[in-house]
C-alpha cells in the first residue's frame, strides 16, 4: 500500500475513535515515548480519552519530563476503539500488555507505526530507511497532514524532537540524515525545548554514576591490540553505589565507552543472578556486531546489538569475544 493510503486509513481510525490505547515495547525508548506523549496530547486537545500503557513503569531517565503519572503499567478496563503501537517490532515485545489482554488485541483495530521493517496490526505503517530516522517523524507527519501544523504545540514538539535525539543520539550515530536535520529544524520552529532535552539527556549524570563509569573505563579489556575494547560493570560495583542495573540506560556504552578509540566496544553488565547483559557498538561498517550477539542468542543492528547470557561464566564470555573474527 502507498504511504498516503495508509496515512489516510490511520487518520480515519483516529478520528472515529473516542477511546484509544497507546503502547510500546521498551520503557527506555525515548522515540516511542515521544510518539505516544504527542498522540496523547493530541487526543486530549480533541476531547478523546487516550491512555499510555507499558508493562514496566517509565524509566527514571524521563523524570525531567514530568510525565511518569501518564504511563500506566496495567491496561484500564474499558472499551477501546483502537490500539496504537509505536516503534515496536512485534506484539510479543509488548510483554504483559499484550499477553494479559488477548481480547482487546483481537477485537480493537490495531495501528502499527514503526520505522523498522515490522509487519503486524490491522493498519501497518512501517517504513525503514533514511526518510524516517525516528518514529516521531512519522507521527509528526500524521499530525501535520491530518490536523495541520498548528496542532503541534511546544510540549508536543519537544516530545517529537526527543524521539529524534534518542534514535540519532543527537545526530551522532549512523541514523543521522538530512531529513532528520530538517525535522529538527521544524520542531525548533514549533518551539521544541532543545535546551531542556540536551541538559537532561547529556548533562545530568549523577556523581555516583560518573564514579561507576570511571571505574569501568579505568579497567578496560582490549581485544587484539585495541581493535575492540570490553568494559565490565560488576554486581559489586553496582551494589557498592546502590545503583540498580535498570537505572543505567545506555549512557555508559553510548556516550562514554564508545568515546574510546577502537573499532568496536562491548559493555557487560552483571545481573543479580550472575548473568550478563551485553551491549555491542561498532563504529565501522566492516565490524558487524550481529554475529557476535548471535553467539549469545541476541541480535539487533549491524552497528548496535544486544544479548543476554546466564549460561556462560565471565572468562568464557571474554574468550568468545577475543576469538571472534570479523
Ligand atoms: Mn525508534
Amino acid at each position: 500500500m502507498k504511504h498516503q493510503v495508509i496515512i489516510d486509513k490511520i487518520l480515519e481510525l483516529w478520528t472515529s475513535s473516542r477511546s484509544i490505547l497507546l503502547t510500546w515495547a521498551s520503557n527506555l525508548d525515548g522515540d516511542a515515548l515521544g510518539c505516544l506523549l504527542a498522540l496523547q496530547d493530541l487526543a486530549a486537545a480533541q476531547g478523546k480519552d487516550a491512555v499510555i500503557v507499558n508493562e514496566k513503569p517509565l524509566s527514571t531517565l524521563y523524570d525531567y519530563l514530568g510525565v511518569s503519572g501518564r504511563v500506566l503499567t496495567k491496561v484500564p478496563e474499558k472499551q477501546y476503539d483502537a490500539v496504537f503501537i509505536c516503534d515496536t517490532g512485534s506484539f510479543e515485545m509488548l510483554g504483559n500488555v499484550y499477553t494479559d489482554n488477548p481480547e482487546l488485541f483481537q477485537l480493537a483495530p490495531i495501528v502499527n507505526v514503526d520505522h523498522h521493517a515490522s509487519c503486524y496490526g490491522d493498519v501497518c505503517w512501517s517504513t525503514c530507511g533514511y526518510e524516517n530516522t525516528s518514529a516521531t517523524m512519522m507521527v509528526a507527519r500524521l499530525l501535520e497532514f491530518g490536523f495541520g501544523p498548528q496542532c503541534i504545540n511546544k510540549n508536543m514538539a519537544t516530545y517529537l524532537l526527543l524521539g529524534l535525539y534518542y534514535d540519532t543520539e543527537c545526530f551522532r550515530n549512523a541514523n543521522t540524515s538530512a531529513e532528520g536535520y530538517r525535522f529538527a529544524a521544524k520542531m525548533m520552529e514549533f518551539w521544541a525545548d532543545h535546551n531542556r532535552l540536551i541538559r537532561n539527556m547529556y548533562q545530568s549524570t549523577l556523581p555516583a554514576y560518573v564514579g561507576l563509569y570511571g571505574e569501568v573505563l579505568a579497567a578496560l579489556t582490549p581485544i587484539r591490540d585495541g581493535e575492540g575494547v570490553i568494559g565490565i560493570v560488576t554486581r559489586e560495583m553496582l551494589d557498592r553505589r546502590s545503583i540498580s542495573i535498570d537505572s543505567l540506560g545506555n549512557e555508559l556504552v553510548n556516550d562514554y565507552l564508545r568515546s574510546v578509540k577502537a573499532k568496536y566496544v562491548i559493555l557487560l553488565k552483571e545481573t543479580g543472578k550472575g548473568g550478563y547483559r551485553m551491549s555491542f557498538r561498532s563504529k565501522d561498517e566492516a565490524y558487524d556486531m550481529r554475529p557476535l550477539a548471535g553467539k549469545f542468542w541476541g541480535g539487533g543492528h549491524r552497528l548496535a546489538s544486544g544479548a543476554f547470557s546466564d549460561s556462560f561464566p565471565l572468562d568464557e564470555i571474554l574468550d568468545i569475544f577475543k576469538s571472534h573474527i570479523f
